[in-house]
């Protein structure tokens, strides 16, 4: 192999070991929204939501349900936000989840969203709301508990105050995003630096 190719393959595998923990890290990343009471109900959790190869991944994790066994629609909805919602004045469902049967007073729920973390944080609003127990087979019941999905730069500050608060809370909510970017960028030079050392070797 001459110098030439040498250097380019050390450059090219620099780049691809770049690459593949970029999107080893955009596929783990995860964000964990808090769902909080709607209408005075009491019930509150957690809706977390992880990113990867074939959609969104959404696990609700509910607590102070009212009511043993009862089953709770859950959706993103679009183009308003939980005090909307709240107000009367809710947007349409964009993203139905699955419901979320009461056992005891806590429940869960697991869906795959045909979505990005792209599409969801881009700007536009949505929230991820848990409702009551179905009583009208022709209405959706109000909501219960509610989440706004922020914004990436909104997320991100909300999410450093609340680590900065963290010692304060039992329970802080955190980002649980796999590889961090710095991890990306080390890599990379770690690469870069090691293709400029093997140039220097071959052209000395
Ligand atoms: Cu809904």
């Amino acid at each position: 192999m001459n110098r030439r190719s040498m250097m380019v393959t050390a450059l090219a595998s620099a780049l691809l070991t770049a690459l593949m923990l970029g999107s080893a890290w955009a596929q783990g990343s995860s964000k964990t929204l808090e769902l909080t009471p709607s209408r005075g109900s009491g019930v509150s959790g957690t809706a977390t939501l992880t990113e990867t190869g074939g959609g969104v991944e959404v696990v609700l994790e509910l607590q102070g349900l009212p009511k043993d066994g009862v089953e709770h629609m859950a959706h993103i909805h679009s183009d308003a936000t939980c005090a909307d919602d709240r107000a009367g004045q809710g947007g349409p469902v964009e993203f139905p989840l699955q419901s979320v049967v009461a056992q005891g007073s806590t429940g869960t729920s697991t869906s795959t969203v045909d979505t990005t973390f792209d599409e969801l944080f881009g700007g536009e609003p949505y929230y991820v709301n848990v409702h009551a127990e179905q009583t009208d087979p022709e209405a959706v019941p109000p909501g219960v508990a509610c989440a706004d999905v922020v914004s990436m730069s909104a997320s991100a500050s909300a999410s450093a105050s609340a680590s900065a608060s963290a010692s304060a809370s039992a329970e802080p909510l955190s980002d649980t995003g796999g590889i961090s970017p710095l991890t990306i960028v080390l890599a990379g030079a770690a690469g870069l630096v090691t293709a400029g050392y093997l140039l220097r070797r071959l052209t000395a």
